[in-house]
């Protein structure tokens, strides 16, 4: 309130408040003014970076205008806002995104043009911003885009790590890992040096009674590393809303860095408690889907945590409220168990500091929070030694303990005497060391937790959560079921299908709603449409085969069936089961007359992922998919019919061309582990078919487009405790021809079989543990029909727009309002006023 300007002079800043341009002419003349003076370059050096540059700062101008706007009117209207805690954000490229979202494309287009530039090139430069490891962080990226375009007042926080996930290459078929330095030119970041917020790390807990006689528990000592804000506008589709996602850098606290260090002549050592608090915020941790347990991501855990409460509880309190109406203004929700530390530091700020009593605070907290789930993998639960939480959040631990005793304290009373349930249901895990179960905590200190696609919520409720639905009743355990934007996975990744679909229904509507989908039904017999929807998909297959061409140089046929399977590699996704399949087609290739050959279906196999650095089987699934491309590829008897492509460094702009390129994708996790998928969403929407097994959001996909438009295969998730055994005393007996595929890489067909033996030997000698044989059969039967079905052209077509007609309930818009409806109670904002 003191910062802002007193009415008389108000006047002269209206008159030049500024407004964006919206023709071609102001465009261009913003992106002159931009190269020449923010970049002070001339139009005799202006290459493409720096166009992309001017590019983007043009339009950053534009954000920040309505960004600016929608925080007044989101502070004006006072309303609940939803806070989303994730510490990952896959954001990708933002510049084709901005221009989408606030309608200037065209614009943009014509304006590159007349300055001699093309729109593609210019928005190719742009670094991925890549905060984050797959799903989990995409999933963070498309809700800031839903809940933008759906005028939701809703803010995002995360950490600014300064590298994000490595970038990969691939050298002799292994994966090499290069730091990704992405902030070298980042324009859509605004440093908010005046946001910063002290955090407190080590130290003890001082006990004493305060002068009403009342006990209190202070945090003292210890040290002090600064927290930043970066802040990232979010455009909503065509609205005006723009929200925020916020971002936290750590350095040293300027009163802990040692200057008479210096003085002393201790420079280095100066410098390295600088560096040492910049290592907070310094890299992603690569893992997806496994708990690492170190020291410092739990750092990276409270800081982030506590900035972001800090930051929360700051924006309330000038509201004046009572604290008893904090939740009716204030939802956060926990995306996973990484920010499970927010519940713990908002106790902490309502007892020790606030002064509230503990069952008031507990209240507030519980009806503050909630909690997404997004597996069930034992390794990847995340669980916190005691005694290094002990020592970096003495106080907090002590918080855990009393929240512990009080829950299970509410359980002896509704369970008495069953001092097992006690046992199973304690955040505290009495192992050696204690740990903590973070996602026990979550639960207790939420008041709703779900899944994400039916089966996983299901599945929570089952299994890993079971004794909690006893304890709280079902109503605390929901679905909501993971949805993707439209915006960039339709729209902005296959434009020419955008544009084809928005000619059949009238505009671009469907893009808000994506459920006007299903008109798409009417023109299932259109001949020119199913022409028009063939050759964009054949012009999608062509752009990757240019890209494939140039990355690997191979040359691959866009007339053959190009199946995908891009996503982070791990056993239970399953790579292994497509790469043998891949052998076994080669082998049946090899096999064959030339007669028979010119009856099969000429196939391109593509894979792309990132393996994690440390997870040794990851890494041989991709050497063993690089040289069966090796030997496959260049062998003159299989020629066209069957390549084998390794994609380098998938990412989300990657995405973006290989998901509107593929005819079939492959989804096929060991059932019940995969908890619902998405990339499965962006392939269909895009007019691919899917191969898959019953799991995660496979299953809601076939409900929604019809199980004739989709080849699902493989064991059941309700069978597989009972294979797994069958395993497990040697009943099972491997399959056949996969016992082929294990021979001829023992026999080196793709170079040392040594290199692959661990792979052979999870499944020959140990366990099979995710049912690779048990399905292989299943899977390549249903890879045969997929070829045989794939010959009918004219039918296939007809199921690919089916699938995408039914696929409006993939929309993270649905997603959004289920979770604002049913977890956040917040109302979209009017902003018309
Ligand atoms: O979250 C994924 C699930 O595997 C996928 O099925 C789901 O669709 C998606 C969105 O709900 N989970 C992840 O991507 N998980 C991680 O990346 C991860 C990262 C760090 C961790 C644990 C998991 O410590």
């Amino acid at each position: 309130v003191e910062a802002s300007i007193p009415e008389p002079q108000r006047e002269a800043w209206r008159k030049f408040s500024a407004s964006g341009f919206k023709t071609k002419e102001e465009f261009e003349k913003e992106f002159v003014k931009h190269v020449e003076t923010t970049l002070a370059r001339s139009l005799f050096n202006c290459d493409e970076l720096a166009a992309y540059s001017g590019t983007a700062l043009a339009f950053r101008d534009r954000l920040v205008i309505e960004w600016n706007k929608t925080q007044q009117r989101q502070t004006f209207a006072d309303q609940k806002r939803v806070y989303y805690l994730s510490l990952e954000f896959l954001m990708g490229r933002a510049l084709d995104n901005a221009m989408l979202n606030v309608g200037l494309k065209d614009v943009a287009k014509e304006g590159l043009g007349d300055l001699g530039f093309r729109i593609e090139d210019v928005i190719s430069q742009e670094h991925d911003a890549a905060l984050g490891n797959g799903g989990l962080g995409r999933l963070a990226a498309c809700f800031l885009d839903s809940m933008a375009s759906l005028n939701y007042p809703a803010w995002g926080y995360g950490l600014r790590y300064r590298y994000g996930i490595f970038k990969q290459e691939i050298e002799d078929g292994y994966q090499v890992e290069i730091p990704d330095y992405w902030l070298d030119f980042n324009p859509w970041e605004f440093p908010r040096h005046d946001v910063t917020v002290d955090i407190q790390f080590y130290g003890w807990v001082r006990k004493y009674t305060d002068d009403n006689g009342k006990n209190v528990s202070s945090w003292e000592g210890g040290e002090i590393v600064q927290a930043v804000a970066y802040d990232v506008p979010i455009p909503g589709y065509r609205t005006p809303t723009t929200n925020n996602l916020r971002l936290w850098s750590s350095k040293a606290a300027s009163g802990e860095f040692d200057f008479s260090k210096f003085n002393a002549g201790e420079y280095e050592s100066a410098v390295g408690d600088q560096q040492r608090a910049e290592t907070i915020s310094a890299v992603l941790y690569p893992n997806d889907n496994l708990d690492r347990g170190k020291e410092l991501r739990l750092k990276q855990q409270y800081f982030w945590c506590a900035a972001s409460l800090y930051d929360i509880v700051r924006r309330f309190k000038k509201t004046k409220r009572a604290w008893s109406s904090f939740s009716d203004q204030v939802a956060i929700q926990l995306n996973d168990t990484h920010p499970t530390l927010a519940i713990v530091e908002l106790q902490r700020i309502l007892v020790d500091i606030e002064g509230l009593d503990w069952e008031d605070a507990w209240n507030i907290v519980t009806n503050t929070f909630g909690y997404t789930n997004h597996t069930v993998l034992p390794e990847a639960l995340e669980k916190w030694s005691v005694p290094l939480f002990q020592n970096l959040l003495p106080r907090h631990l002590q918080i855990i303990y009393d929240i512990n005793l009080f829950f299970l304290q509410s359980v002896e009373r509704k369970f008495p005497k069953d001092r097992e349930m006690l046992s199973r249901v304690s955040i505290i895990e009495e192992s050696q060391p204690k740990m903590i179960r973070m996602a026990y905590l979550a639960i207790v200190g939420s008041h709703k937790v779900n899944g994400v696609a039916e089966l996983h919520s299901d599945l929570i409720k089952t299994t890993i959560f079971k004794d909690f639905v006893q304890i709280y009743g079902p109503d605390k355990f929901t679905n909501v079921t993971n949805g993707i934007t439209p915006r960039r996975w339709l729209h902005q990744a296959n434009p020419r299908l955008s544009e084809l679909i928005a000619s059949k229904l009238g505009g671009y509507d469907f893009l808000k709603d994506l459920t006007l989908l299903n008109k798409l039904e009417h023109f299932i017999d259109d001949k020119d449409f199913k022409k028009e929807w063939a050759e964009i998909k054949y012009a999608n297959k062509v752009r990757l085969a240019q890209h494939i061409q140039k990355t690997t140089s191979v040359s691959v046929n866009p007339k053959a069936l190009f199946d995908v399977q891009v996503k982070r590699i791990h056993e239970y996704k399953r790579q292994q089961l497509n790469i043998f399949g891949v052998i076994h087609r080669y082998l049946a290739i090899k096999s064959m007359s030339a007669e028979e050959r010119k009856k099969l279906t000429p196939r391109v196999s593509i894979f792309g992922g990132k393996a994690a650095p440390g997870y040794w089987m990851a890494k041989t699934i991709i050497h063993l998919i690089n040289k069966v491309g090796e030997v496959v590829n260049k062998d003159k008897d299989v020629g066209d019919l069957l390549k084998v492509i390794f994609l380098e460094d998938y990412n989300v702009s990657k995405a973006e061309i290989i998901c509107p390129a593929s005819d079939i994708s492959e989804h096929i996790s060991t059932a019940g582990t995969e908890a619902s998928g998405t990339s499965n969403m962006k392939f269909v929407l895009n007019g691919g078919l899917i191969i898959g097994t019953c799991d995660g959001a496979n299953i809601e996909i076939t409900r929604e487009t019809g199980d004739q438009n989709i080849f699902l295969f493989g064991n059941l998730a309700e069978d597989v405790e009972d294979l797994r055994h069958a395993h497990y005393y040697g009943k099972h007996e491997l399959d056949p021809e996969l016992k082929k595929v294990f021979e001829v890489i023992n026999q080196g067909m793709f170079g040392d079989q040594s290199a692959f033996s661990s792979l052979v030997n999870a499944i020959v000698e140990h366990g099979d543990y995710y049912l690779v044989s048990d399905d292989f059969r299943s899977y390549c039967e249903t890879q045969d029909l997929i070829d045989e079905t794939f010959k009918d052209q004219d039918g296939w077509i007809s199921k690919c727009i089916t699938s995408v007609a039914r696929m409006g309930f993939f929309s993270s818009d649905r997603c959004i309002q289920e979770y604002a409806e049913s977890i956040w109670n917040i109302e979209p904002l009017d902003v018309e006023k």
